[in-house]
């Protein structure tokens, strides 16, 4: 098979997969307040009360935790969102991003 054809089926082959998820973490710290993490899960994440306090919960307790899983520019935007709102609160609250 020549080149041409080669790069043809690559990028129609590309072109049909989906494209890649990501985890949204939220990470554990001994300073920002219990009901400021509920807030954002509520707030950015949608859940809801319940959901928010067993989330919250379980990063508390193992460290990090699963908030949400996203196509690349929302988790992007999610992440952004919570520094946002841990910084106009002044807490540590940490977020990161990662490939499903
Ligand atoms: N560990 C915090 C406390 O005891 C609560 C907390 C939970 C902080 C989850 C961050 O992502 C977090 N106040």
């Amino acid at each position: 098979m020549n080149q041409v054809k080669r790069t043809v089926l690559r990028e129609v082959y590309e072109e049909l997969q989906e494209p890649s998820k990501y985890k949204v973490l939220l990470l554990n710290d001994d300073y920002t307040t219990m009901d400021f993490v509920v807030m954002v899960l509520m707030v950015v994440f949608r859940q809801s009360l319940e959901e928010s306090q067993k989330v919250m919960l379980n990063i508390h307790q193992s460290g990090k935790g699963l908030c949400g899983i996203y196509a690349f520019e929302v988790a992007e935007t999610k992440v952004a969102q919570v520094s946002a709102m841990a910084e106009q609160y002044k807490f540590p609250l940490k977020c990161s991003l990662e490939e499903e």
